[in-house]
């Protein structure tokens, strides 16, 4: 991994770099998923407890899913939505989840945080920072956070044990993807901390009808060409469904690949599912979108953006198609076919 090696004693450094640190800001990747929310509070309460100094935790984007929102709500909503004047007031931010130049989070260019904490495929800009603890072999970043807790001997409130947790049963699909023996530590670990009952409550939270309205359109728009399933679901109502649709659509019998894109925000969002072992989901979406925007993931998932400056998604969306069939080298003939046909 580039001549790069996690610190030893981890949480040591991580002390020492911010102890009398003050506005310490913590940023989590836009459009948090549990387990960068989890990763973030979980990182505030360490230096809570073990520094005293009150780091702010905010985010940019949205929390757009159901179970996020669940979560955040259950968790009495401790982040909110970041601010220029907060960045730029910042005397130490850290990254978790995210690292600089994935441009999924608001790190503004050339500022180098003072710590990245991250299981994302490692990125020679991350060398930089003071304290970088990046573990790609790792499920979820609240693995490494629980593991700080851990050595820091403090005792975990429900809650946050809670969406630790949850952080890393999302990320990897309860220890089934991607997760190594720190996961599954961490994860039995926090386990008789969870509160059960708001986890359930949270797993199940529900949703509006513009939620069923969105499946529809995406089995409709849905074409498969032999092993590849591509649907563009034109305009969502947050980042996330483009993920939920690739979910759904890689359950579907015979495929290997899944792309599903849709626009918020003039941006086209793409969501990349593989479950082939030659081809892995982040390689691919990083050959499709090149340098239109940013991309990146893991084997099985992966995700990218498209900045659209006014174009429109669906030409967009329709090159990004074209561009991964001819990757898959599948024949130029071949008939997309509907799923409903
Ligand atoms: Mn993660």
């Amino acid at each position: 991994m580039d001549g790069y090696t996690i610190p030893a004693r981890p949480l040591d450094q991580l002390l020492h770099l911010l102890a009398g640190a003050t506005r310490v800001l913590i940023l989590p990747h836009n459009d948090p998923d549990p387990d960068a929310i989890a990763s973030a509070l979980g990182l505030r309460y360490l230096l809570a407890q073990r520094l005293g100094l009150e780091a702010s935790v905010a985010y940019q984007g949205m929390v757009g899913r159901a179970e996020n929102k669940a979560l955040v709500r259950f968790l009495g909503r401790p982040l909110r939505p970041l601010t220029e004047a907060e960045l730029r007031r910042a005397s130490h931010i850290v990254l978790v989840d995210t690292q600089p130049g994935t441009g999924n989070n608001p790190l503004p260019a050339g500022r180098i945080p003072s710590a990245i904490i991250d299981h994302h495929t490692w990125r020679a800009e991350s060398a930089l920072a003071p304290f970088v603890d990046v573990r790609p072999q790792q499920g979820a970043t609240s693995t490494i956070l629980t593991e700080y807790l851990q050595a820091a001997a403090l005792e975990l409130p429900r809650p946050l044990a809670t969406a630790l947790f949850y952080g890393i049963k999302t990320d990897t699909m309860g220890l089934g993807r991607g997760a190594g023996l720190e996961d599954v530590a961490a994860y039995y670990y926090l386990q008789p901390l969870v509160d059960i009952e708001a986890l359930v409550e949270i797993e199940r939270a529900q949703v509006p009808a513009s939620y069923f309205k969105s499946f529809v359109t995406a089995i409709q728009a849905a074409r498969v060409y032999g092993q590849v399933a591509l649907a563009y679901i034109g305009a969502m109502s947050y980042p996330d469904q483009a993920a939920e649709i690739a979910d759904l659509l890689s359950r579907l019998e015979g495929v290997q690949w899944v792309m599903c894109m849709g626009a918020h925000n003039d941006t086209l969002i793409l969501a990349v599912r593989s479950r082939s072992r030659s081809t892995g989901a982040g390689q691919l979406v990083r050959a499709v979108v090149g340098d239109l925007g940013m991309a990146g993931g893991h084997g099985t998932m992966a995700g990218g953006q498209v900045p659209l400056h006014g174009a429109d998604p669906a030409i967009m969306a329709e090159r990004l198609c074209q561009a991964m069939l001819a990757h898959l080298k599948v024949p130029p003939a071949t008939p997309g076919v509907a799923l409903t046909a």
